[in-house]
Parts: C-alpha cells; structure tokens; sequence
C-alpha cells in the first residue's frame, strides 16, 4: 500500500513537471532506465572522441587544429558530466565502465563509422552533433534534475560543433571540384547513419512507452528524427550538397519532407558489433581505460591526503 501512494506521489510530481532528484523516492524500473540511458549517452560522448581524435594531427591549418582539439576536450567534459549524473543514481563509475568494456551498455551506432577524410570532421559536426542536438534540446526538459541540468550545458557547447562542423563542410563545398566531392561523399557516407542516431521506428521502440510515461522522454524517436530532417535540407542546398535520398521530398500537407526507407538491419548489425569499427573503438578504449590506471590511483592518493588534511585541521 505505501509503494502504491509512493508511485502516485512520484508520478504526480512529474506529471506537474517537478523535477525528479538523487534522494527522492522513485520506482526501481525509473531508476534503471535512466542508469541506462544517462550511462549509453556518456560512453557516446567519450567512445565519440575517436573518430575525430584521429584528426587533431592532420587537421589541415593550425586553426583548425585548435577547434577540433577544443571541439574533442568538450566531449570528454560531456561524458563527465553524464558519468556523474549516472552516479547520482547510486552506480559507480567503475560498473558503469565495466559495463561498456563487456558490451552489456551500448553507445550510439554512429561512431561505429570510420572517419575517411577532413571532409568527414565537417560532416560529424553538421550532422551528428546536429543530430544530437535534436535529441538533446528535448532532453533539457527531461524528468530527471541532474540529467536535465547536464543537458543544458551540454546544449550550449553542442550548438559551437554543429556550426564547427557545418564551417568544415561550407569551405570543403565551396571549394575546388575536388573538395566538393570530398564534402559529398561524406554526407553520401554520414547522412542515413545520422538519421539512425535517432533508434528505431517508434512501434519497434521497446524503451519508449515508459520513457515517456514518465518524461524521461520528451519526443520520440521519430519525431525528433523528423525535426533533424526538416532542419538539415536546408543546410545541404545552401552549400550545393545532394541529400543522398531520392525519396526525400517536401509534403505540403504534412509540413515536412518524406523521406526514403531507412535499412534497419544496419542499425542492427551496428548495435550488435558488426559495424565497421566496433572492435577498433572498444578497443582502443579499454586500452587507454588501463594505461589510464596510473592517473586514477595517483588522483586518489592526491584526494585522500587533502582529506587527510581536512581532518588534521
Ligand atoms: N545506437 O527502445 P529504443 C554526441 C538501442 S553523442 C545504439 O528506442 P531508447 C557526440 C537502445 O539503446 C550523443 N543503440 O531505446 C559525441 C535500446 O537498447 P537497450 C548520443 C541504439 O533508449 C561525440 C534499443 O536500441 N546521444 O552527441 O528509448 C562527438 C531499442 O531502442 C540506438 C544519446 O545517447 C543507436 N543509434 O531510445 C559528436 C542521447 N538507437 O538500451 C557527438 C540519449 C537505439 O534497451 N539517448 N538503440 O539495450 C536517447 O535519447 C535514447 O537512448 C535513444 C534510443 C534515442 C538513443
């Protein structure tokens, strides 16, 4: 019976769009759902740092260098605040980072993706950092407080890499024929995975019914998939790129463009391990995760004595 006017408190608290805070009641389902879905949203942010990481060295002007190298810092700085608002729910870090290494959490498909020429730095930036944007504009209002107010910040940098990205890619299709093809292919490349970012059809969305329930959500998957849509067509033809979709077309009726089918068994094979870079990027993380071991214990030990301090005085 107490459960039972505890859920009620909790939902009414949320339905009169009151935040949800780390010590208040909340049903154990709640509370899972967000350790997944804050967890797989920091391990992006930071598994997403590879693919433009590798481009720090070969960026082609030392402005250039510098932006990406401030560009790549803010997703580190992302997946702290995220990691930190997934420990607010009671699960260390170490679990959560087990939990990737052991591929129990996902991270988003996209960074499965190799990244082949500058030209693609500009494309990630226009398109998967604008597509998360989308998804992240929303998540501000989501139920949960800390999640809401990492989202915040995170929504302010965001919105420098997406018109990073959408510099890279104006000077690449502006440019020499050569350039421009460079700058097309990277949209042929990145378009349809962009659109994936955004998880399956909302009848194939096991997670949205709850998500939405109790507004962890605030739009579903598709129809923020169709704001990014509606929003990126534009983009392309201001610069003179071809959307690589000969269905997309502009519906009066609906007030926004129809698009082509999306091949949902990629986004499977992705999510599965079966994209191009699956075994690169987990890798590449658990290697750096224990060469890493060192600065964890000395931060530590460093912690522990300013506490030890603290109690001497
Ligand atoms: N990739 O029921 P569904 C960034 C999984 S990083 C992988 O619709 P949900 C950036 C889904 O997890 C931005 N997995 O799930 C960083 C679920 O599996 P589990 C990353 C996917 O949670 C560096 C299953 O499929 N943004 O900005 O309701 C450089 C069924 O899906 C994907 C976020 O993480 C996918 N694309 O909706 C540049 C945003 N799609 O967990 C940029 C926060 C689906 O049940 N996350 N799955 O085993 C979300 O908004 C939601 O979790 C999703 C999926 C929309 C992604």
């Amino acid at each position: 019976m107490e459960d039972v006017n505890k859920l009620e408190a909790f939902q009414a608290k949320i339905d009169r769009e009151e935040k949800i805070e780390p010590k208040d009641w909340m049903p154990a389902d709640y509370r899972k759902h967000l350790i997944r879905q804050i967890s797989q949203h920091a391990h992006s942010e930071v598994v997403g740092m590879q693919p433009e990481g590798q481009w720090i060295s070969r960026a082609p002007s030392l402005r250039a260098k510098v932006v990406l190298l401030a560009k790549v810092q803010d997703e580190a700085g992302h997946g702290l605040y995220l990691y930190s608002a997934a420990e607010s729910l009671s699960i260390s870090r170490d679990e959560l980072l087990e939990q990737l290494h052991t591929e129990k959490a996902k991270y988003s498909s996209i960074f499965n993706y190799p990244t082949l020429t500058w030209a693609d730095m500009g494309a990630v930036g226009w398109l998967v950092d604008g597509a998360a944007i989308v998804n992240q504009v929303s998540l501000q209002r989501t139920s949960y407080g800390p999640y809401s107010r990492g989202m915040v910040r995170i929504c302010k940098e965001e919105s420098f890499h997406q018109r990073q990205g959408y510099e890279v890619i104006s000077d690449m299709a502006l440019g020499s024929p050569e350039q421009k093809q460079m700058a097309q292919d990277a949209l042929n490349r990145m378009w349809w995975p962009s659109l994936m970012m955004f998880g399956p059809h909302d009848a194939d969305s096991p997670n949205t019914g709850n998500a939405t329930k109790w507004k962890i959500k605030r739009e579903t998957n598709d129809e923020l998939r169709q704001k990014f849509i509606d929003k990126t067509v534009q983009q392309a033809e201001v610069i003179g790129l071809t959307i690589p979709d000969p269905d997309l077309k502009w519906n009066e009726e609906r007030g926004h463009y129809d698009f082509g089918k999306i091949d949902w068994s990629e986004l499977k094979e992705v999510i599965h391990g079966c994209g191009p870079c699956n075994k690169q990027r987990l890798n590449h993380h658990r290697k750096a995760h224990e060469e890493g071991a060192w600065v964890r214990e000395a931060a530590n030990a460093y912690a522990q004595k300013q506490r030890d301090k603290k109690k001497v005085a």
